[in-house]
């Protein structure tokens, strides 16, 4: 059976709504990422990289980072596509999540990893969050005339989501993003998405 180390509305959303979907049973457990449970020595012998998500495999191995643990679970539960151009674009979706999205939003939740120096702080939260912005404005833009992210739907829409929620938090005009609203609209309106979100208990 599969273990998800999740955080409340933190990225790891996106796999708990996936395995809440599968119909698999599965274990979540849940950390308190503010009082700081990614941090203790027991997390950290599973995953010495002290974030969420992690997913423990059925043979008891830990599997750290989005960009394995959605694949994963994406090909397992028929959720990514199967062909080799389906696949290198969910691939490359992915990595821009990862990789440009979520940490432009690490600069405003997060500016002490950018830099010692208290003062800078401000500039780097102003800043991380107008690249962030403008990522949303891409993710909009990759939904024009479009249901899902890729041909159907897979584990690359509750990514998506998840910055949908982040922007919400942050108070950005997600409204005027309309593709990118109607998307989180037909999120929510998944049986899944709807348990997670009460779970997690993130505004949307
Ligand atoms: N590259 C990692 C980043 C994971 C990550 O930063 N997770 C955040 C939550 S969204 C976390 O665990 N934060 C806790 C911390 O930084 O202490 C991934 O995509 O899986």
């Amino acid at each position: 059976m599969l273990t998800l180390y999740y955080g409340p509305g933190a990225c790891s959303m996106a796999s708990h709504i996936v395995l809440e979907e599968s119909g698999e049973k599965y274990e979540p457990r849940r950390m308190d990422l503010a009082k700081g449970e990614q941090r203790t020595d027991s997390y950290l012998k599973l995953n010495p990289l002290g974030r969420v998500p992690l997913l423990i495999l059925d043979d008891g191995e830990p599997l750290p980072e989005n960009t394995a643990i959605l694949p994963y679970l994406g090909k397992r539960f028929g959720l990514w596509p199967t062909d080799p151009k389906g696949e290198a674009k969910a691939l490359s979706t992915v990595g821009f999540f990862a990789s440009s999205v979520h940490p432009a939003h690490a600069h405003v939740g997060r500016p002490e990893r950018y830099t010692a120096d208290a003062s800078a702080h401000p500039g780097i939260k102003e800043q991380g969050l107008k690249t962030f912005h403008g990522h949303l404005k891409q993710i909009d833009g990759m939904l024009a005339g479009r249901e899902w992210i890729g041909n159907k739907y897979s584990v690359l829409d509750p990514y998506a989501f998840v910055f949908y929620t982040w922007g919400v938090r942050r108070e950005l005009p997600m409204g005027e993003l309309k593709n990118y609203t109607a998307h989180k609209d037909r999120m929510l309106k998944r049986a899944a998405t709807q348990r997670v979100v009460e779970d997690e208990k993130v505004k949307v």
